[in-house]
């Protein structure tokens, strides 16, 4: 089966100045329209997805139908994949210059693919859970569920720092895959149709995205559904969203 993934335009909308509500709250929420859609497999379990040169990458969890796989974007269709074994449930990922870095959700446990063959280049491990990755080109940004982030060296995977990512004086956690999008981490809450802009600087929240209406009606039925919002076309200032319902996980 095939759903639809979608190319959105982001659309600037500061609401509590449209609504004329005077807040202490000034970061600015974004809506979205929707400019293109392709199509996608729905039985793919979607963790991780980024572009690259006219294909998509896409990372599948769940324990014992985990993989990563190279997508034609124009028709979904799988030309590329390996497997992760049964004990892995596969989560974020993110390519750095010819390499594919993925993490899993529970294991401790990442994994480095040669961007052409997918061979498996190295393992590395990291404390605690896996939940997104992306990288600025230099470093990699690994999320785990709550409002941290850390940065690690993509060679020897040590810890460098930490972003505390806040909403004014506001934790914000649920913080899943990660992208960087013209200089500012998105990062999609879950359970959430939002996408929190942040500053890799500061890990200041500056900006909101809400999605809500993106998913179909049929999908909105599903208590556990959420907008996974990943890969971003910086230049044309384009996110493509998936919009398939996904089960909860955790
Ligand atoms: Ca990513």
């Amino acid at each position: 089966m095939l759903s639809r993934l979608v190319v959105l335009f982001l659309l600037t909308v500061c609401r509590p100045f449209l609504l004329g509500q005077v807040s202490p709250k000034t970061t600015p929420e974004y809506g979205f329209a929707i400019v293109r859609v392709f199509p996608h497999d729905t039985t793919a379990y979607t963790q991780g997805l980024t572009y690259r040169d006219g294909f998509l990458y896409e990372g599948t969890g769940r324990n014992g139908h985990s993989s990563l796989r190279k997508l034609r974007l124009d028709t979904g269709a799988v030309i590329q994949h390996v497997d992760l074994g049964p004990e892995f449930f596969g989560e974020g990922i993110t390519i750095l210059k010819d390499k594919v870095f993925q993490v899993t959700w529970k294991s401790g446990e990442g994994f480095v693919y040669d961007l052409n063959s997918f061979h498996l280049m190295r393992k590395f491990s990291y404390s605690g859970e896996g939940w997104g990755l992306a990288t600025d080109g230099r470093e990699l940004f690994l999320s785990d569920g709550t409002s941290e982030i850390r940065i690690l060296n993509p060679e020897t995977f040590q810890e460098k720092r930490r972003l505390r990512i806040h909403d004014g004086a506001t934790p914000v956690d649920q913080l899943n895959e990660l992208e960087f999008v013209e200089g500012q981490i998105f990062a999609n809450l879950w359970h959430s149709n939002r996408i929190a802009r942040i500053s890799p600087q500061t890990g200041d929240v500056v900006g909101w995205i809400d999605l809500t209406g993106l998913l179909s009606p049929i999908y909105r039925l599903e208590p556990e559904a959420v907008s996974k919002r990943h890969r971003v076309r910086s230049k044309s200032k384009a996110t493509v969203c998936h919009r398939k319902a996904v089960a909860k996980h955790l």
